[in-house]
């Protein structure tokens, strides 16, 4: 914090940084796993900071959270059970149990204490912490999954950054264990990071998830509070399909009723149009 001012800085973009306005720090602990912070902001709402990075805010929330949880499911006929790593505001939650296929979800988050601080500071998020359809889990991720095999319909990763408690998220064998952890048609939908600061990262997941995946594709998503206000979601299928075409469409009502304030079919498929530069540096067909 410099006069009012919180800033958001990272070794994995050094040369960048990003700044919100603070009008009040409301919580500030240090977890087993990580720095915790909630500042309220002047201008998108209260703001959870992990080990000094924006994780979401309560104004700009709804545009990573419906796509990363509508991305994945909208490709998929008919998902009934679902795993989402990491995640542990619950706003993922919040609209993946929207889909009334969805018959079962878990989170599997390793850090307690954000689900706890998300219940206090961000309620609009944490209501999918208390919703019948859901198992939480705390633990690590690619722990979880090691007991796991062909159980579920789609896998999403929430996570944060490769530093600190999300880097085994980021390895080769975590995608390895995402891919026996789904049945033969399922689909997985990670946090992919931004195409400005972190080209190189999001190139070597890729890389990675080619090695696993026979589908692997790319979509973009923009936001205000994430660095550059953009971040990408990477998506793979063990079956060959155009991720980029949603297998059920919304008329307007039901984009309405959803409450959906950032995803529509349109958005869907435009969200894999990707820049020249990008297009090409994540060799994308
Ligand atoms: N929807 C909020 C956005 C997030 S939250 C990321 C969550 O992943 C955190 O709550 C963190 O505790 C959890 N997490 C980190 N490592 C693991 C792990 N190994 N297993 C399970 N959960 C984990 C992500 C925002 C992305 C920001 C991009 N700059």
């Amino acid at each position: 914090l410099e006069n009012g001012w919180f800033r958001e800085e990272c070794d994995l973009w050094s040369g960048y940084s990003m700044c919100l306005k603070v009008d009040e720090v409301l919580y500030h602990e240090k977890s087993k796993f990580q720095d915790i912070m909630v500042f309220k902001s002047k201008r998108f709402g209260n703001v959870l900071v992990l080990d000094g990075l924006v994780q979401c805010s309560e104004k700009d929330e709804f545009a990573y959270q419906e796509m990363i949880a509508n991305i994945p499911l909208y490709s998929h006929p008919s998902p009934e059970n679902v795993l989402i790593i990491g995640g542990g505001d619950g706003g993922v939650v919040r609209e993946v149990v929207k889909h009334p296929s969805v018959k079962k979800v878990v989170l599997c988050e390793i850090d307690e204490e954000v689900c706890n601080v998300s219940k206090k500071y961000l309620p609009g998020m944490a209501v999918g912490l208390s919703h019948p359809k859901l198992e939480l889990c705390i633990a690590d991720g690619v722990e979880y999954l090691e007991k796991c095999e062909g159980k579920f319909d789609v896998i999403i990763t929430d996570s944060t950054d490769p530093v600190g408690p999300a880097e085994g998220l980021f390895e080769l064998r975590f995608y390895k264990l995402i891919h026996k952890a789904l049945k033969p048609d399922g689909i997985m939908c990670n946090q992919g990071e931004n195409i400005w600061l972190d080209k190189e990262l999001i190139q070597d997941v890729l890389k990675k998830c080619r090695a696993v995946f026979p589908c692997v594709s790319y979509a973009n998503c923009t936001l205000a509070t994430y660095a550059c206000g953009q971040i990408g979601l990477v998506l793979c299928s063990n079956t060959m399909r155009d991720l980029s075409k949603p297998v059920r469409t919304l008329t307007e009502d039901e984009v309405e009723a959803n409450d959906y304030k950032y995803y529509n079919s349109a958005v869907h498929s435009a969200s894999f149009v990707l820049p020249n530069f990008a297009h090409k540096a994540f060799g994308l067909p």
